[in-house]
């Protein structure tokens, strides 16, 4: 056991402090630290040491542990400077487009044409636009949907908090809206029942960024509150909202899944364009690609939002429109959308 850890540790060390490129961390940091990355997987063969045996792998397995990802830190750190230092030297020049003989039309970005089919598609079903700010307090974000401070489920979303302590009159802690559930108290509070609201907005989290998860992504949300609403119409709009944008042929399914602010709560998937369900590096083996959480809004969030949980029920959901564009448009890793590669964005 210990040749195997000294051996991962090597063999990793070596590639890490060569890449290149944050591409390349990232695939390491998964070939690590993913669900059957290296390190995620050698605990479990420990119950089959002995006591004595484990008493000394376990030090050596935690410092082998944080020293790989110390060093992929680093590298980042590395890989990050040295190509700030290539655009201060960088030249830029425009050509002339007109003397190549043709000219070169700019066009809307391919998320942004997305959403605007998904806005078109949900407002002939009468919902309305909203949105809510970027910076938000936590009571917005999680305290009003049901996620008090201290709740284990604060931890599904990495927050970015803001430093407020030199600021005398903040309301609280300020963060950056990590999903557009935060539009949801002030729509209730906003508008009497019944409501059809959505929002599209940009969201951000301290992620760790791979092929289908962003630092700041956009999200699309509905909340729709009437009498008699249920996980029917959930189902229903679901499938008139997957089959509108990605085409009738999409194979959408949907899970539990919890979410303190629903009851009952779910995800949905939509299978992996790119290993047919199999699993790969796209959809993290999955086989299916998470495209939305939703669920039937809790009673508490309702009773927050100042609107009667024995006359009314709603049903809200939030969903990752580049997500949806990668199946959409074939594209292998989310980041290609907002790294401003020209050549990227013409095929569009
Ligand atoms: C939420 O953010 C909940 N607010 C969604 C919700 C709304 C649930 C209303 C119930 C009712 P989650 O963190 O799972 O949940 O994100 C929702 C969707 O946003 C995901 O399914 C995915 O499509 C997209 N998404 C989440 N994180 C990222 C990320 N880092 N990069 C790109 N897309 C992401």
């Amino acid at each position: 056991m210990e040749q195997k850890i000294i051996q991962i540790q090597n063999n990793f060390l070596e590639k890490i402090q060569k890449a290149k490129s944050l591409k390349e961390l990232d695939e390491y940091f998964l070939a690590l630290f993913g669900k059957t990355g290296e390190i995620t997987l050698l605990p479990k063969e420990f119950p089959k040491l002995s006591k004595e045996k484990r008493k000394q792998i376990g030090p050596l397995f935690n410092q082998t542990k944080q020293k790989l990802e110390k060093a992929i830190q680093l590298q980042r750190n590395k890989v990050r400077e040295e190509s700030y230092k290539k655009l201060e030297t960088e030249k830029f020049t425009l050509q002339p487009q007109e003397s190549q003989g043709k000219k070169r039309q700019g066009h809307l970005h391919p998320v942004t044409k997305l959403e605007n089919e998904i806005v078109e598609l949900f407002t002939k079903l009468g919902f309305k636009q909203y949105n809510a700010p970027h910076i938000d307090t936590e009571g917005y974000n999680f305290e009003l949907l049901n996620i008090p401070q201290g709740h284990p489920a604060r931890d599904l979303w990495d927050t970015l908090y803001i430093d407020t302590s030199n600021v005398k009159t903040t309301p609280g802690e300020l963060l950056l809206k990590t999903h557009t559930s935060n539009a949801q108290i002030r729509i209730m509070r906003e508008f009497k029942p019944p409501i059809r609201m959505m929002s599209i907005d940009r969201c951000f989290r301290y992620e760790n960024v791979d092929a289908r998860h962003e630092h700041t992504l956009d999200q699309f949300e509905i909340v729709y509150i009437d009498k008699g609403v249920n996980m029917a119409n959930l189902q229903y709009l679901s499938e008139y909202f997957f089959k509108g944008i990605l085409g009738k042929d999409i194979k959408a399914r949907l899970r539990p899944k919890y979410y303190p602010f629903v009851e009952p709560g779910a995800g949905v998937d939509g299978l992996c364009i790119f290993c047919k369900g199999k699993g790969c590096k796209v959809c993290g083996g999955v086989g299916w690609l998470e495209l939305a959480g939703a669920g039937m809004i809790h009673p508490t969030v309702l009773k927050n939002g100042g609107i009667d949980p024995s006359i009314y029920s709603g049903i809200a959901w939030g969903a990752g429109p580049e997500r949806m564009a990668m199946l959409k448009y074939g594209v292998k890793d989310i980041r290609s959308f907002k790294n401003g590669d020209l050549k990227f964005l013409e095929k569009f």
